[in-house]
């Protein structure tokens, strides 16, 4: 029988469950031409009923907006923005587009929002050649005497390209806990543009602002770019605006982790970006809670740059997920997102506390956002075996680097942790201390293994014990018990 038949024999009291029978009607049909693809889905829920979620970056988005994206919007083109499109019949997807875009004002308060980037890494990109077109490219065609980038000679072109590819970022080094696109080597971003880092001081490791305005005033970047994925701490964009106001630079905020702790009121005054920065990027997905996804959200002076962002960077916007995110804002909007945003922050502060009375050292000594970074030199173990031992013992993290970490990007010497995702799930205080107290069992009770050609002590392999791992397994089932991932989908 299919899944939907099968609840709806056995719940037919249950029929307004209209989520439910939405999604095992969809797995039904999925499996009828990918039997494959559909047993994935399943595997996926149940591993994540069967896991702590503790990755910072990620979040249980509601059925509603998961819903919204599997549609016929994924069949229609609609390059351009909304009422300025390349293709016929967009009118619906103009709809969508404006109600996603509408709601982001509304949630931020800002005066202008696009909402086709397809991740933060897209939004960074159509933000920061948004600037560069904006601030470089046109006043230099004027300079030429021309109107469009098409009058220029191939000549005035190159000129003007070199002179694009000549600017200056600032971003927040990966060391410090910046992201790939704020100018890592690795990434175009610093293939693009000359890039210069800056670094969390080496002691506290804080944004250390008195020497930050120094090194801009130094480089004096074009561009001097604020946020981070591995940064315990608010930002103070008052003072980041002035130290790029100093300059002349334009104050780019990546807000992708925090964005929901900005939606919903957390992070207000200075360390509100939006009142402060030119433009601001984000993901859809992380604190905020929606679906995969980006934005740029900008004052007006920016807003037909952004616009602009295809044909810059993207090709056609993906309409489905633009209606995710509608949904998705939407529920940012009510107020009981700033109930969950306020204790996402209290949870993480408990987090953090239980650890700190363990003795752990955390980096920055705690957190003020929504994720904390454990130096795991007490466990005596890299990050990727605390990541592989806490995976067996059904906790999900992320191996994260410390600022100057010895172990290098790949091992570490961390792992971060968040609480966006069980917050979600209604957790509070009492289910951080059991969960601290699991994690601390854990690494307690796992060792580095060795490298058999050597003997030395491995970076990766790890010796566990199985007593209490079956331990820790039966804690985590039993706290999951009590708060079921969708619990309306039964499978
Ligand atoms: N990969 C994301 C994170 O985990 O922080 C950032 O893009």
């Amino acid at each position: 029988m299919s899944r939907l038949k099968n609840y709806l024999t056995s719940k037919p009291e249950n029929e307004q469950h209209s989520a439910a029978i939405a999604y095992l009607a969809a797995l039904d049909h999925i499996e009828k031409t990918s039997p494959s693809v559909s047993a994935s889905i399943i595997q996926e829920l149940r591993d994540e009923r069967s896991h702590l979620k503790l990755i910072a970056s990620e979040n249980f988005s509601s059925l509603a907006v998961q819903l919204a994206m599997g549609n016929l919007l994924t069949d229609k083109y609609a390059e351009g923005y909304p009422r300025h499109r390349f293709y016929a019949g967009c009118d619906n997807v103009d709809a969508v587009e404006e109600a996603a875009a509408q709601e982001l004002i509304q949630l931020f308060g800002c005066d202008h929002a696009y909402v086709q980037p397809h991740s933060g890494a897209d939004a960074n990109l159509v933000a920061l050649w948004a600037i560069l077109l904006h601030k470089i490219q046109n006043p230099e065609i004027e300079k030429l005497g021309k109107k469009t980038l098409d009058e220029l000679t191939p000549e005035e072109y190159e000129s003007v390209r070199q002179l694009l590819v000549n600017q200056k970022m600032m971003g927040m080094s990966l060391n410090s806990g910046g992201h790939l696109t704020h100018g890592y080597r690795h990434n175009i971003s610093s293939k693009m543009l000359r890039s210069v880092a800056y670094d969390v001081d080496p002691k506290t490791e804080l944004l250390d602002y008195a020497a930050l305005a120094k090194q801009v005033q130094l480089e004096k970047p074009t561009i001097l770019m604020a946020g981070y994925s591995a940064h315990p701490r608010r930002l103070n964009f008052a003072k980041m605006r002035e130290i790029a106001d100093s300059v002349g630079a334009v104050l780019l905020v990546d807000m992708a982790h925090f964005a929901g702790l900005v939606a919903g009121q957390v992070f207000q005054g200075e360390f509100n970006p939006i009142p402060y920065a030119h433009v601001v990027t984000s993901t859809t997905h992380k604190t905020l809670r929606g679906p995969r996804g980006g934005f740029v959200l900008c004052q007006q002076e920016y807003s037909e740059a952004i616009n602009k962002g295809c044909p810059v960077v993207l090709g056609g916007p993906l309409p489905h997920v633009m209606a995710a995110k509608a949904v998705a804002f939407k529920e940012a909007n009510r107020p009981e997102f700033k109930t969950y945003a306020r204790q996402i922050v209290d949870n993480a502060q408990f987090l953090a506390d239980c650890f700190l009375q363990e003795g752990v050292r955390l980096v920055t000594g705690g957190t003020e956002n929504h994720l904390m970074i454990l130096d795991l030199s007490k466990f005596g173990l890299t990050g990727r075996q605390a990541e592989t031992a806490l995976r067996e013992a059904y906790v999900t993290v992320n191996r994260n680097a410390i600022p100057n970490d010895i172990q290098g990007p790949w091992y570490t010497s961390g792992i971060r942790l968040g609480t966006p995702a069980l917050t979600t799930l209604g957790m509070g205080k009492e289910e951080m201390k059991e969960i601290a107290s699991i994690i601390f069992s854990v690494l307690s009770n796992t060792k580095a293994g060795v490298v058999q050609k050597t003997g030395q002590p491995s970076k990766a392999s790890i010796i566990t014990d199985s007593a209490i791992m079956d331990q820790a397994r039966s804690r985590v089932k039993n706290l999951l018990s009590r708060f079921p991932l969708y619990p309306e989908i039964e499978i």
